[in-house]
């Protein structure tokens, strides 16, 4: 209960806060866009993090304006960006409970009308598991989506135990590699022959593969080697302010 009257103070009192990770394209090392990841500015205690305040956010229901407040904000900082990089995408995160909302299309509606954005620079991840959990309501939401022109993607890639046979009828556009799998890679046969195997899904799929949570160069030559498309990690950057992102976007341009 204190944690969700401090939750919805933070929603009223604006101290939600959006912080943006690059993605990179793999060979040339350009920026390609940013996920968005969630933070909540505390007097005291700085920045909290989202595994912190998400579940409670998702339990008591605040995830939902919560969630509307991320696509606009993700939008109208992508359309800014677009002026330094042509097509800038921008991705966010959608929880379980907000596919459960039958306004989200609405919801992502008005923040590409309010931004200008357009559809093609936004990316809504869905994790897994979300998927599989309800893999009727979610091909409808999704087909919505895609007829809007979005970018679809699957996140935490790996972890969520998909069916091979219903993926390929899910219109995706990129798979994104669960950091763990990238993490052992290097130190056992059993996670290279995940990543592997994701990699050529994702080919045979048509879909873009990205690998999350790339901390080395070794990681990223033999990521390189398997014809993985893009990258996300500390190694290239952690997740940065708003301010921060654009220096670093406007020095790679
Ligand atoms: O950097 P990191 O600590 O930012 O994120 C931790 C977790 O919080 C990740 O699983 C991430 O997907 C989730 N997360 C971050 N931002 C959002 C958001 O805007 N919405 C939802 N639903 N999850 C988020
Ligand atoms: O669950 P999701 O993939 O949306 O969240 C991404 C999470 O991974 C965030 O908490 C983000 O801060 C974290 N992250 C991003 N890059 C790295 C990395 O290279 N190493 C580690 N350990 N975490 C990372
Ligand atoms: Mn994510
Ligand atoms: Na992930």
């Amino acid at each position: 209960v204190k944690m969700s009257a401090a939750l919805r103070n933070a929603i009223d009192e604006n101290r939600l806060v959006l912080h943006y990770q690059p993605q990179v394209n793999i060979d040339s090392g350009q920026i390609i866009g940013a996920e968005a990841l969630i933070r909540i500015k505390d007097s005291k205690q700085g920045l909290i993090s989202p595994a912190d305040f998400i579940p409670i956010a998702e339990e008591t229901g605040l995830i939902i304006p919560m969630g509307e407040w991320v696509l606009k904000e993700a939008c109208r900082q992508a359309k800014q960006w677009q002026t330094i990089q042509n097509g800038f995408v921008v991705a966010v995160n959608l929880s379980p409970v907000q596919l459960h909302q039958p306004d989200l299309p609405h919801a992502v509606t008005r923040a590409l009308q309010q931004s200008q954005l357009a559809p093609e620079c936004l990316e809504l991840e869905f994790t897994e598991s979300a998927i599989m959990n309800n893999v009727e309501d979610i091909l409808r939401i999704m087909r919505g989506f895609k007829a809007t022109g979005l970018q679809l993607s699957i996140d935490d890639f790996g972890t969520g135990y998909s069916s091979l046979s219903y993926l390929k009828h899910f219109p995706v556009d990129k798979l994104k590699i669960d950091q763990s799998f990238v993490q052992n890679m290097l130190e056992g046969d059993n996670d290279a022959a995940i990543v592997r195997a994701i990699v050529s899904l994702g080919q045979a799929l048509s879909m873009t593969t990205i690998a999350e949570g790339v901390e080395t160069e070794e990681q990223l030559i033999y990521l390189r080697g398997l014809a993985c498309t893009e990258m996300q990690g500390y190694l290239f950057s952690r997740p940065l302010p708003a301010d921060e992102f654009t220096k670093l976007l406007s020095k790679t341009q």
